[in-house]
């Protein structure tokens, strides 16, 4: 096997343009003709093909170096004999694409293997003139991607009026003529080759402005170009690799808009549907790479954000409508908060973002009810003073929270339904009973799942949830220590508050809150007694669950709590 130093091959009037993306790298097998690298000029992109196949033993650029044609680029150990179909040369035959001489009348286009020209003359005292697509070399049909002008438009000679895009390359249409868009003739999705009317356009008194390029016969191999004239250089590939046509002048005004991606980023978000101009570059000068797309998706699908077409969907006042996917709510405030005052930016740490994600969804997607109740555990904790009193040698501390699991277990057997999962249409009842708890750690939310809590006593399921709770805390806990509950608690029973509402976890049905006990008077039908009251909070899932069962579901936890001999009948 042959190391071939692969280069730049003759890529036109390119002259230093940069690399703004490595698209292989060390150890990757690559084919010919595949793509390299990514360069952009102030007004295209393009990639740079391999001219072998091959296994990539050493890159020679990287991301930001300058690049010209003849630069080496990478190193490949060439599979097979070496070269590439085609690809002896490293550097290809090239493409000769030769200025002529202005005519005197508009547009005119032809086959790819006669003389091609793209020239528009306004008359002297201006005229309505149409302006069409030049030679932009072997493509034979391409997709507009965007159109920057609008009828009304008042426009210079070369600024840039669409963009157009191939599978490997994207470039901007200038135009042949100032003046003022009468008639826009395309579209964004629209195939145009050479000689499709672009617009109709009012010329500008004397703006006179030709283009004209000839096409030559095709190159024997790789990416060429040679200058097509004064306006309009292109580059090209046998079987249109790589093509590119940039006009050698000032970026048009409305550049500043543009969505800064190569081709194949747009290509990418075309594909997932993402709206290049939503999204924000994080690469240099703010172009837009693979990894803001991808998390552009993943922001919008896990509801933080909106595009602005779901955004426009929303029905007026139609927030109650739902979340991401939802299309009732208006896009989220944007604010620009130092405004106000001086702020801090911090990242949401990696459990927030998948809880939080986790629980958007719960919430947007289930409807819940919260039923509220008291339990009346003036006896239970007497005995789990004493009971900790007892067991102070043994080093388990008791909690109210497992007597709560544990009189959860009986309410879950007694109320099947609590204990289940809705799987389309059917109810899936589980024959075990694994309880989750949520857990305040220092990241964020976690809920460890005690496994078989009704087969395990008060002092064991203590014991467990300490040393989960401790793991949770010191970010260990495994995944199989949180997934598989049925039903989950959430305390904060050690910190306050009287009621609030839990989401429920899906796929869960319902979830049980549960805020900090205090001494209430209890009426007892003849006079108020002191009772030590334990809030409790029931979220349950109304499409599997309905009021009444909610409500003699807490009712029967508060009985138990405030006699455990009940779960013996
Ligand atoms: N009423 C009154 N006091 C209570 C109580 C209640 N319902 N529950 C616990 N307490 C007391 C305990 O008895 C303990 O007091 P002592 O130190 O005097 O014995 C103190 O509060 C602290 O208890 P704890 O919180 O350490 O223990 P726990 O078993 O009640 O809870 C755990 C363990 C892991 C659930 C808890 O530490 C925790 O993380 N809670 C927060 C859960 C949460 O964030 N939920 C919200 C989810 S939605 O965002």
């Amino acid at each position: 096997m042959a190391l071939v130093e692969v280069k730049v091959p003759d890529i036109g009037d390119f002259k230093d343009v940069e690399i703004i993306e490595l698209l292989v790298k060390p150890g990757d097998t690559v084919k010919a003709e595949q793509s390299l690298v990514t360069v952009e000029s102030d007004k295209a992109s393009m990639e740079i093909p391999s001219s072998h196949a091959g296994v990539v033993k050493e890159l020679k650029v990287k991301l930001g170096d300058k690049i010209n044609e003849g630069t080496p680029l990478l190193v490949i150990e060439a599979a097979g004999a070496g070269a590439a179909p085609g690809a002896a040369a490293p550097a290809p035959a090239p493409v000769r694409a030769e200025p002529v001489e202005a005519p005197a009348s508009q547009a005119a286009a032809s086959t790819s293997t006669s003389p091609v020209r793209t020239e528009s003359a306004a008359p002297a005292s201006g005229g309505v003139v149409d302006v069409v697509i030049p030679d932009i070399g072997d493509f034979d049909e391409v997709s507009v991607i965007e159109v920057f002008i609008k009828p009304g438009d008042t426009i210079k000679a070369e600024q840039s009026l669409i963009t157009v895009e191939s599978d490997k390359a994207s470039m901007e249409i200038p135009s042949s003529h100032a003046g003022v868009v009468k008639d826009l003739k395309v579209k964004v999705g629209d195939k145009v080759k050479k000689g499709s009317l672009i617009a109709t356009v009012q010329a500008a008194a004397g703006a006179v402005n030709t283009v004209r390029a000839e096409p030559v016969e095709a190159p024997a191999s790789k990416a060429a170009a040679t200058p097509a004239s004064t306006s309009t250089s292109s580059v090209r590939t046998e079987g249109g690799a790589v093509q590119t046509a940039l006009p050698a002048h000032e970026p048009a005004v409305l550049q500043s808009n543009l969505p800064h991606a190569s081709p194949s980023i747009r290509k990418f978000a075309r594909e997932l549907g993402v709206p290049l101009d939503e999204v924000k570059g994080s690469g240099p000068k703010g172009r837009i790479t693979q990894d803001d797309v991808q998390a552009f998706v993943k922001t919008v699908l896990s509801g933080a954000q909106q595009t602005k077409a779901q955004a426009a969907k929303a029905p007026a006042g139609g927030a109650a409508s739902g979340g991401a996917g939802f299309p009732g709510l208006l896009p989220w405030p944007q604010v620009d908060f130092t405004k106000f005052g001086p702020v801090e930016r911090r990242d949401l740490s990696r459990i927030k973002k998948i809880s939080g994600a986790n629980l958007h969804r719960n919430w947007v997607m289930i409807p819940h009810v919260t039923n509220h109740d008291d339990a009346d555990i003036t006896d239970l904790e007497a005995f789990r003073v004493q009971l900790n009193k007892e067991n102070e040698k043994s080093g388990v501390k008791v909690t109210m929270l497992a007597f709560l699991i544990k009189a959860c277990v009986a309410a879950l057997k007694k109320f099947p339904e609590f204990n289940a999962s809705l799987d389309g249409e059917q109810l899936v009842l589980k024959q075990y009973v694994h309880i989750g708890f949520a857990a305040d750690t220092p990241n964020g939310l976690m809920v460890p799942v005690i496994r078989d809590a009704d087969k395990k006593g008060i002092l064991q399921i203590s014991k467990e949830m300490s040393e989960l709770a401790g793991k949770a805390r010191d970010g260990k806990l495994g995944p199989a220590e949180m997934t598989g509950g049925c039903f989950s608690i959430s305390s904060l029973g050690g910190i306050g508050g009287t009621y609030f509402t839990p989401i429920i976890n899906a796929p869960e049905v319902a979830i049980l809150g549960v805020c900090k006990s205090a001494t209430r008077p209890v009426w007892d039908g003849k006079a108020f007694q002191p009772r030590l009251m334990l809030p409790l909070s029931l979220s349950w899932d109304h499409r599997v669950i309905d009021g009444a069962s909610a409500a003699r579901f807490n009712t029967y936890l508060a009985q138990i709590l405030a006699d455990f001999r009940r779960v013996l009948l």
